[in-house]
């Protein structure tokens, strides 16, 4: 072995770490899917954002290469390269191959989840076939390299040459090994970047794909402003999109936000530290409280009350969109939650209300116009909140005397009216609704056949959306209302499942009813009640003497494809399924319906982009890219099964 590449004895420790990171993966990336994969790269990533965050370059650009590995280069100061006093090697070796705290090398003001040397780039090097670095610093170009899991220090640190420049070039190319794809996904890395470069503003992102020659570049002046307009981009606004800061506590926030007319919704994204907060919190309660008093204190003061009775936060919400963004040092941020999705921050929820309180009732006293159409607004929304409880308790009334009301003719209803158990399936075509209905388990599985492509309800007003048979059937059926009426607690099944073929046809159905589901039932949607029906993509099993199937196995990625095989043994056959319009009840049940072997998605929308851009245009045009998006948002460890069994005797 080259001397070089030998490891002293105070870094069997260090390997060790590493050792640990490659036996198991998920602790540190959470899967080894393609949703840990990209970790990887948002691993990277996040130091160059936290470098840019502080001041140090403005430009970061991200290349995907032919050979599968990928490279992120920014303008920053560079990784420090002097030799490590007391590991007495350079920081930046130490630093890739150690699963350190991200505080030994750092004491910056702000730092994201992940950045500035957290153990993301030792685990990315960990679970890397290379990693390869390059560090323009002090005039001097610096390179290292590390190979098979940081195992190996392939090219121990030297200097390449003299340079003008500044900042840090890695490429690395994870281990086929360790994940169960490599391929990166140039949608989901470009729609992450997108999303930095709003909550980064004057910073460039770049992305290079040269598997295929295409390129991005987000950059934006105003960042979040220039965020709500992007989201709001085909709606009709009350108003400008406001913005407010200020730093308080070391806590910096940035708010922007935006009035529209004929949303039912409001869309509330926050982030602490350029991490999206899925789950809320301290900065976004105290948001809405802001919001809240600040809206009915004007309105009170300005009698624009009716009987004096205060407006709800919920009237107050109805149609706004906002993003919150707070940067706070690491020590302050208190993150809890299985996905530390939730800020816990008590000061931050009086940070950012007297903030927005503030800062909001001076705009609206020093924009009279808009503050009566806002107010207008806020009171229609609680005549129809209003309206529609009064309306409940009078259907709740009729429900009760009346037996049961007749539904429409085209349902096949479930027997049982355990609604927390049913499950209703809608079935694009006749003859696949055909199949279904004698797949289903009738106690709990509803059935409705949709005939031709739905209407098109972006946009419409729900008199219109009411007007069409098909949309007025589905509301019917799921008995919970639609639009600002829609209460997800009175919802007559717990699963509302889009069942359509993996065609150009199917998707643009199911794009369809995603969308009207996004806009009109969105509830429906955030609490996780609707899904997708997914044909596997094989079918692997065995026939006997007679040429009846004995044995089988249903494939839905092609990686399990050879263990099927392997599974069913010498004899196997192959069938390939385009769709759930070529298989026969029995394996309809089987795939998609028998709860204990059949693989359902749940529909989760959580990038507000993904559901304008994405959901769409992307799933509407043909099917190859319906294919990849279920790839890329599909998470398969999550789901109970994508290869199962189906065993027959004789
Ligand atoms: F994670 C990583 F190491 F892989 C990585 C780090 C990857 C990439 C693409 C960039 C970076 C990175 C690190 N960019 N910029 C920096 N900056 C520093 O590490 C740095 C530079 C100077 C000083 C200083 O105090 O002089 C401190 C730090 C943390």
């Amino acid at each position: 072995m080259d001397k070089n590449t030998q490891y002293g004895s105070d870094q069997i420790e260090i390997l060790e770490g590493l050792e640990g990171v490659r036996r198991r993966p998920a602790m540190y990336i959470g899967s080894t899917n393609a949703t840990g994969l990209h970790h990887l790269v948002w691993e990277i990533i996040d130091n160059s954002l936290d470098e840019a965050l502080n001041g140090y370059g403005d430009k970061i650009t991200v290349t995907i290469h032919k050979d599968g590995s990928i490279s992120v280069l920014d303008e920053g100061r560079g990784i420090p390269c002097g030799i490590h006093p007391k590991a007495k090697i350079p920081a930046v070796q130490l630093i890739f191959s150690t699963l350190h705290s991200g505080g030994k090398f750092n004491d910056e003001a702000y730092k994201s989840s992940a950045g500035l040397h957290g153990v993301g780039s030792s685990v990315t090097n960990a679970l890397s076939e290379f990693c390869d670095i390059t560090v323009y610093r002090d005039g001097k170009i610096y390179h290292l390299r590390f190979e098979d899991g940081g195992r190996k220090l392939a090219q121990p640190m030297e200097i390449l040459g003299e340079t003008k420049k500044h900042g840090t070039l890695i490429t690395f190319k994870p281990d086929k090994k360790i994940f169960s794809t490599v391929e990166f996904s140039y949608e989901k890395i470009t729609s992450h970047l997108q999303q930095d470069a709003y909550l980064l503003k004057k910073v460039r992102f770049i992305l290079i794909d040269e598997r295929n020659n295409i390129k991005d570049e987000y950059y934006y002046e105003n960042g979040l402003k220039e965020f709500i307009e992007k989201i709001n981009a085909e709606k009709t606004p009350i108003g400008p999109v406001i913005t407010f800061s200020g730093t308080q506590d070391k806590i910096e926030t940035e708010i922007a936000m935006q009035y529209c007319y004929n949303d039912y919704n409001e869309t509330i994204r926050s982030y602490v530290n350029n991490v999206h907060t899925a789950d809320g919190g301290t900065h976004e309660s105290g948001f809405k409280a802001g919001i809240t008093k600040a809206v009915n204190d004007y309105a009170e003061d300005n009698n624009l009350l009716r009987n004096k009775v205060k407006l709800e936060g919920s009237d107050i919400r109805e149609g706004l969109t906002a993003i919150i963004s707070l940067r706070m040092p690491e020590s302050v941020a208190e993150l809890e939650g299985q996905t530390k999705g939730k800020l816990n921050t008590q000061i931050a929820q009086n940070i950012v209300s007297d903030l927005v309180y503030t800062n909001f009732t001076y705009y609206l006293n020093e924009n009279k116009e808009f503050a009566i159409r806002l107010i207008k607004k806020c009171q229609e929304s609680q005549n129809a909140r209003l309206a529609a409880r009064k309306a409940k308790e009078e259907a709740r009334k009729v429900r009760k005397t009346k037996e049961s009301i007749i539904l429409s003719d085209k349902l096949t209803p479930a027997q049982s009216k355990d609604y927390k158990n049913n499950e209703l399936f809608i079935v694009e075509g006749d003859s696949a609704g055909g199949n279904a209905k004698k797949a289903r388990n009738a106690a709990n599985q509803a059935i409705l056949p949709l005939r031709g492509k739905p209407l098109n309800t972006d946009g419409l007003t729900i008199d219109k959306i009411k007007s069409n048979l098909e949309f007025a059937t589905i509301i019917n059926v799921i008995g919970a209302g639609v639009g600002q009426n829609f209460d997800v607690e009175d919802i007559h099944y717990n699963k509302v499942i889009i069942m359509a073929d993996a065609d150009a046809d199917g998707a643009h159905i199911q794009t369809l009813l995603l969308s009207f589901f996004y806009n009109y039932m969105r509830d429906l949607i955030t609490q996780g009640h609707v899904y997708l029906s997914v044909p596997p993509l094989y079918r692997v099993y065995k026939k006997d003497a007679k040429n009846n199937i004995v044995d089988s196995v249903y494939v839905w990625r092609d990686e399990q494809l050879e263990e099927a095989k392997n599974k069913i043994g010498p004899g196997y056959e192959i069938s390939r399924y385009k769709g759930l319009g070529e298989m026969d009840a029995i394996e309809l049940k089987t795939t998609t319906m028998d709860q204990k072997t059949r693989l359902l998605v749940k529909v989760t929308i959580d990038d507000p982009l993904a559901v304008e851009s994405e959901v769409s245009t992307l799933m509407g045009r043909d099917s190859d890219r319906r294919k990849k998006w279920l790839e890329s948002n599909v998470d398969f460890s999550t789901n109970d099964s994508f290869i199962n069994e189906v065993k027959r005797n004789g």
